[in-house]
């Protein structure tokens, strides 16, 4: 009976302790994500006409956590010469992607920021010509918080052919090489990139992909450390 209620009065203080600890923060360095299909989810996207586009990249929930946050993510693609001005304006309508971390579908996420203002649309619209550009979301629900992001990277042709995603477009070979050729620096700030071959995602062919597109059914894992 004594030891019992001790035993209580001790978890007291533990359990304060557990609720100060963000799970999150815990959960992120424990995992480089999670399959979405286990929870429910799709490694493709939903481009709203019953299609999707591949999610072809995932940032490991093992990089540096500052990569994570929005801003982190678009400065390391500043620094492998990755298209983000127009990030989530030349893309049209938002897609939606279910990561099976209990968030369900949910929009990508739009990075429109503060200072993008109407006077630098030109210049937005210019950077469009052949430009690699990706859309990403970040998982990050309850029944998966592993806060990696996933992309859907594409090239798109000139903005003049609408928007039409290039036959190599889903090839992510320029963002893998670039990001690993060498250690990357924007702002900065200086990445150091490994990446790492995921099969079992994405499905292989073309079956229920947008555009008609085949996929070779890889995904890349990035893992981008702050050095
Ligand atoms: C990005 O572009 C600049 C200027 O063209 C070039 O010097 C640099 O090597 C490129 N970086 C990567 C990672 O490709
Ligand atoms: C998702 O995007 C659509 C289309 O722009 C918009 O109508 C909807 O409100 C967005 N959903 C959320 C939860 O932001
Ligand atoms: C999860 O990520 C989304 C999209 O980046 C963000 O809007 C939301 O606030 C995040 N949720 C939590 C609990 O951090
Ligand atoms: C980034 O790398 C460059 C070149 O190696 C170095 O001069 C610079 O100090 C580094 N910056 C930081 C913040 O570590
Ligand atoms: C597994 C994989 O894709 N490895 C590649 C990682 O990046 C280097 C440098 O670009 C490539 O040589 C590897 O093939």
């Amino acid at each position: 009976m004594m030891m019992l209620s001790f035993a209580v009065l001790l978890s007291l203080p533990l359990l304060v302790l557990s609720v100060t600890v963000p799970a999150s923060d815990l959960q992120r360095r424990a995992l480089a994500f999670a399959d979405p299909a286990k929870g429910g989810g799709s490694q493709l996207d939903d481009a709203g006409n019953g299609l999707g586009e591949p999610l072809n990249v995932i940032i490991s929930g093992l990089s540096s956590p500052k990569v994570l946050t929005d801003d982190g993510i678009l400065n390391w693609a500043r620094s492998v010469n990755f298209s983000t001005e127009c990030l989530g304006i030349h893309l049209g309508a938002p897609q939606q992607a279910n990561l099976g971390d209990g968030n369900g579908a949910v929009n990508q996420t739009l990075e429109i920021r503060q200072d993008f203002g109407n006077a630098n649309l030109g210049t937005c619209l210019e950077s469009l010509e052949g430009g690699n550009h990706f859309r990403y979301w970040r998982q990050n629900g309850t029944m998966a918080n592993t806060g990696a992001l996933f992309l859907a990277v594409s090239q798109e042709e000139n903005v003049a052919e609408s928007h039409t995603i290039a036959p190599n477009g889903y090839d992510v070979g320029r963002l893998v090489a670039a990001a690993t050729a060498s250690q990357t620096s924007f702002g900065g700030v200086n990445y150091s990139t490994t990446n790492q071959t995921i099969t079992g995602l994405l499905p292989v062919g073309s079956q229920g992909v947008n555009h008609g597109i085949a996929l070779d059914g890889n995904v890349v894992l990035l893992t981008i450390t702050i050095v």
